[in-house]
């Protein structure tokens, strides 16, 4: 076992709310929370504060509370952030919902979830409507918050000034948020992170972070993946600083907003590294304000990080972490400059680790020099989940009887402690940092009329970013194009989750009890 180079730090026993909003002082409340880096309106902490009651008295007032569970599909937008912990201000739990996603896989996720109430925006209003009439939800559980379709607006709800109410919570048994992950199975599965669990990856990682009131984060990664909620929203808000929201990427308006709102904390996942590296557009912007990026969320090759590091003249930094622990657990610190930009810095505060055989499951030992034997990461502190929703046995699988999470990534570790990600060995592909069940994609290939047996992996583009390819084997020779089945499934699935390279082959290679051999798929793309 080997365990943080931190001192623990202590972890409040707090609702998110009153860890982060209570007992502002006159100042704090005076500072800019979040701008909307589109049109650059900003709000200070007290009227997000102000927000987030009126927000929660007004869901109070119809019966939300302990035990409801909301669903909140949205861009990122500074409204996001008062109606998030505006639901969690009732006791309510959130669960957010990827804005990419179809009608189908809103649907599934209200139906897995059971969530009975749904906010959202206008532009995704079509979709999240299709998916709440499916699931028997009706008009005057919908909140559009720009209004639209009739529906109840932000604004309707902030004017009817009803009382916060008054909740009792239990942080550590309390669920707070429901994000859906697929974790080292298939299916996407609810996360339930306690009050307890979000509070505390906040305090393990901000003192290694160092953001300061200062600081003005940019916030372009989205608040419903578990990296934007916690780094950002949280991490941000309980530091004081500035949010500058963009509601998706877009390279010209990434760069724009970086320069005119002065942001000097980026956080970024590693395919707007390699914009930031190679586009020549970056050339045209003053990023003089820059002094930190971090990336996170899928692996960052070393030199890349040098390359950003060295361009915009700022410090770069990796965490590495999963949903199922809020989600960080490794980070490169701040002041720890001798770390190579190749790993991901060192395990957090409060976490204890093990390596263990992939072929044996025996705990490899630590070195007493130099790096160790590689072997997949477990991980145990206050972030990790209370487990999946309503799936017992999914979470036995990943937590151990000792409490640890097995996270499915292959690691090795220095003799001081530094981790490095060298593999995976779960089936996950991470798509622009986004989880693709290749299950899934398998499933809807199967359905197409030429497609006899279908299997899909992460492989890695020119840039070194990891996308989905197809094996196929088809019926009859030549039924079928590669650019057929990519349109069939582009068709099916959210953007994110498209087949981008297919191949055609005689059989799938599988086990003697029909498991896909995506060892020897890989092995093949890479010989
Ligand atoms: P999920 N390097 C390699 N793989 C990574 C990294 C990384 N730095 N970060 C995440 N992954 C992969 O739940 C890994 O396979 O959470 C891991 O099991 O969407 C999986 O992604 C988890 O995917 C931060 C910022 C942690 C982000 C995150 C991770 C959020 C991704 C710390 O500071």
């Amino acid at each position: 076992m080997f365990l943080s180079p931190f001192p623990d730090v202590d972890i409040p026993s707090l609702s998110i709310y009153d860890y982060l909003f209570t007992g502002l002082a006159e100042d704090d409340l005076d500072r800019v929370a979040v701008i909307d880096g589109s049109s650059g309106a900003s709000m200070t902490y007290r009227t997000l504060i102000d927000q987030i009651n009126r927000v929660a008295g007004a869901l109070a007032a119809r019966g939300v509370g302990p035990g409801t569970v909301v669903g909140l599909l949205c861009p990122n937008i500074p409204a996001f952030t008062s109606v998030f912990h505006g639901i969690l201000r009732t006791g309510a739990t959130v669960t957010t919902i990827n804005s990419l996603y179809t009608a189908d896989d809103i649907e599934n996720q209200l139906t897995d979830s059971g969530a009975t109430w749904l906010f959202t925006l206008s532009p995704l209003y079509p979709a999240a409507h299709e998916a709440a009439v499916a699931v028997g939800l009706d008009d005057a559980h919908m909140f559009v918050l720009d209004g639209a379709g009739g529906h109840l607006s932000l604004a309707d709800l902030l004017g009817e000034d009803a009382p916060a109410p008054v909740v009792e919570i239990d942080p550590a048994t309390h669920i707070a948020v429901l994000p859906y992950s697929s974790g080292t199975t298939a299916r996407p599965k609810g996360v339930m992170l306690s009050h307890r669990n979000l509070v505390a990856n906040v305090e393990q990682a901000r003192g290694l972070l160092t953001v300061v009131a200062d600081d003005r984060l940019l916030a372009v990664l989205p608040f419903f993946h578990i990296y934007g909620m916690t780094v950002l929203l949280n991490l941000a808000f309980k530091q004081r600083s500035a949010l500058v929201t963009m509601p998706r990427f877009d390279l010209t308006e990434f760069l724009r907003i970086m320069q005119d709102h002065a942001c000097s904390y980026v956080f970024i996942a590693p395919p707007i590294a390699v914009a930031l590296a190679k586009h020549p557009l970056v050339d045209a912007f003053d990023l003089s304000s820059v002094h930190t990026i971090l990336s996170g969320a899928a692996p960052l090759d070393g030199a890349l990080s040098d390359a950003v590091a060295a361009r915009l003249g700022c410090r770069m930094l990796q965490g590495y972490g999963m949903t199922e622990a809020s989600p960080v657990t490794q980070l490169i610190p701040q002041n720890a400059l001798d770390v190579s930009p190749d790993s991901v810095g060192y395990t957090i505060p409060n976490m204890q680790c093990k390596l263990i055989s992939t072929a044996t499951g025996a705990e490899i030992d630590l070195p007493a020099e130099g790096m160790s034997e590689p072997g997949e990461l477990l991980v145990r502190g206050p972030n990790v989940m209370l487990g999946y929703l309503g799936n017992e046995q999914a979470t036995h699988e990943a937590i151990d009887a000792e409490g640890f999470l097995h996270t499915g990534d292959i690691a090795t570790v220095s003799a001081e402690g530094v981790v490095k990600i060298v593999d995976r060995s779960k089936e996950l592909i991470k798509y622009k940092g986004y989880q693709i069940p290749p299950a899934e994609l398998e499933a809807l290939l199967l359905t197409h009329p030429a497609v006899a047996d279908a299997a899909v992996i992460g492989v890695l583009d020119d840039d070194g970013q990891e996308i989905p390819k197809a094996f196929l084997v088809v019926t009859v020779s030549g039924a079928v194009t590669a650019e057929e089945i990519m349109a069939y499934v582009a068709e099916h699935v959210s953007p994110h989750k498209k087949v981008r390279r297919v191949e055609f082959i005689d059989v799938i290679p599988k086990s003697s009890s029909g498991k896909i051999l995506r060892k020897d798929l890989r092995a093949r793309e890479t010989a």
